[in-house]
């Protein structure tokens, strides 16, 4: 059975600071309303690359003592310091997660043998098992598939978070890589990615959206494709007009509709303003009502 993953929100407050409720709140509604297999914390999704360490800590707290083992836990543990990315990685272990992922190392275009040298640091005395976080896009990192091919030689590195557009990488991992793990992270082109064989999906508007992404992966994979087809049309549809509207903020301003006080991105990311917010309740009553 494939799986499904939120990329995890973080809440915060008009000041910035962590607002634990709010964040308490996302977790809830992904796991009673939209039963999700699990939640992959402290990535893209939950502005983690603006928070200080304490802050990344106390993310993992929340969420590990809110699921309370309902559902599969990955803390993302990247960072351009590998002292931090370590103590992260040692930090959610203790707490009990089984698995942590991890960007490459960014900004200083490092070369693939510091880049390896990074995840051996990172995996060095812990008994865990981690995914390579892939986002090309933002991190700047591009891996080959030699490049994969060295890192998977580790046993404990079990697969790779792929948000990557790049399809032809995708199917030479998934054939050259059978049993590593492979999840796929761009929402919008889930339906691309189902053929070549991924194990499930990680994404931020699945903190909304996840029942129709569920229910295309199941009408995919019992061969309805039309089908599968269709629901992508529709999740597209609301997706891109996420885009449009500031896809962080919005999602946020759709929880408060929902009754989930989901708060505010963190600067310098948008505050929300009049425009923005009659845009998602827009989106809101086209999508949720
Ligand atoms: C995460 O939070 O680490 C992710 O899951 C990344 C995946 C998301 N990428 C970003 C940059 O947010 O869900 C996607 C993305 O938001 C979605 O496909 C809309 O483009």
């Amino acid at each position: 059975m494939r799986k499904l993953y939120a990329a995890l929100m973080t809440s915060f407050n008009k000041d910035n600071t962590i607002n634990e409720q709010g964040t308490r709140e996302m977790i809830r509604y992904n796991i009673d309303h939209n039963e999700v297999d699990g939640l992959y914390v402290g990535g893209s999704t939950g502005e983690s690359f603006m928070q200080s360490t304490e802050e990344r800590e106390l993310v993992y707290k929340i969420a590990y003592e809110e699921t309370a083992g309902k559902v599969d836990l990955i803390a993302q543990v990247g960072s351009v310091d590998v002292m931090e990315a370590k103590k992260l990685a040692k930090y959610a272990v203790d707490l009990g997660y089984k698995t942590i992922s991890a960007v490459p190392p960014f900004y200083y275009h490092f070369s693939f043998e510091q880049i390896k040298n990074y995840y051996d640091m990172i995996l060095e005395g812990l008994n865990t098992q981690l995914i390579i976080y892939s986002i090309p896009a933002l991190s700047g990192v591009s891996l080959s598939l030699d490049q994969f091919t060295k890192l998977f030689d580790n046993p404990k590195i079990i697969g790779v978070k792929y948000t990557n557009n790049d399809f032809l990488l995708l199917q030479r991992l998934r054939a050259a890589f059978p049993d590593k793990v492979i999840y796929f992270g761009t929402d919008e082109m889930l339906i691309s990615a189902l053929p070549l064989g991924i194990d499930g999906a990680i994404g931020s508007t699945f903190n909304l959206n996840a029942k129709r992404a569920k229910a295309e992966m199941a009408a995919f994979d019992s061969g309805d494709i039309k089908k599968a087809f269709e629901l992508q049309n529709v999740s597209n549809d609301f997706i891109l007009d996420l885009i449009d509207n500031d896809l962080y903020p919005s999602i946020k301003l759709i929880f408060e509709e929902l009754g989930v006080h989901a708060g505010y991105s963190k600067a310098p990311m948008s505050k929300p303003n009049p425009a923005m917010a009659s845009g998602a309740k827009k989106i809101y009553e086209t999508y949720f009502k």
